[in-house]
């Protein structure tokens, strides 16, 4: 799969918002800071999403709409990009409104075809990431998990950590990427073509 062209849309809160139709939809999240927006980048081999020093800055959904090539046919898909969680810093009452409004987009949007979940390869889960793992069971939402920045850990705690993060999110494939290096990204693709054309086989759920 090769992605041809990548634009951004709009910001919404709920899945109408983003007024796309029927296109399948792969959203994109995980942590703040974990690396989404630049994974987006990194994908789209261009700067479409906004990346920020800043964790905690996006408040938003970001829609864009990627058109691919896979196979000699092309298609169009979704992207969105979801604003972080578990930063320390916001208060009580925007970490419910992230909640609600994520937990929202998540639930009642039936074009998802699949949730890409983000985690920095550097971090052990914790609590907030374990309810993570457990709702997206509970809800029945398909999830792919990506170990991200990889590029600032050896080999040997990469191979290790992926080991541990697999069995934390019970036996499903964790994949690897480096949005500075580019590592993962052909493998990525090719998951996310598996998941659009119903060819997957590796991920719970
Ligand atoms: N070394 C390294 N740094 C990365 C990588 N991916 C992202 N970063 C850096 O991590 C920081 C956050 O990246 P973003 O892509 O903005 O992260 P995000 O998850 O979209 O952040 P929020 O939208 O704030 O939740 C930036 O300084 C990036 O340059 C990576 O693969 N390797
Ligand atoms: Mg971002």
């Amino acid at each position: 799969m090769r992605i041809i062209d990548a634009r951004y849309l709009k910001s919404v809160r709920t899945p109408e918002d983003a007024e796309v139709g029927e296109l399948p939809e792969i959203c994109f999240v995980g942590r703040s800071n974990v690396g989404k927006s630049s994974l987006i980048n990194a994908l789209a081999a261009q700067r479409v999403a906004r990346t920020s020093s800043r964790p905690g800055a996006t408040k938003m959904i970001n829609i864009y709409k990627v058109l691919y090539e896979s196979k000699g046919r092309r298609d169009w898909v979704i992207f969105s990009d979801f604003p972080g969680f578990g930063y320390a810093r916001v208060s009580r009452e925007m970490a419910r409104d992230w909640r609600r409004m994520v937990e929202g987009y998540l639930l009642t949007n039936d074009r998802i075809r699949r949730v890409i979940w983000l985690f920095d390869v550097r971090r052990d889960p914790d609590d907030l990431d374990r309810m993570l793992v457990e709702w997206f069971i509970a809800k029945g939402l398909p999830f792919s998990p990506v170990l991200t920045k990889v590029d600032k850990e050896t080999q040997g705690n990469i191979a290790r950590k992926r080991r541990s993060f697999e069995a934390f999110v019970d036996g499903a494939r964790a994949h690897l990427f480096s949005s500075r290096t580019g590592y993962g990204k052909k493998e990525l693709l090719i998951h996310i073509r598996q998941v659009l054309h119903g060819e997957d086989s590796d991920s719970i759920s």
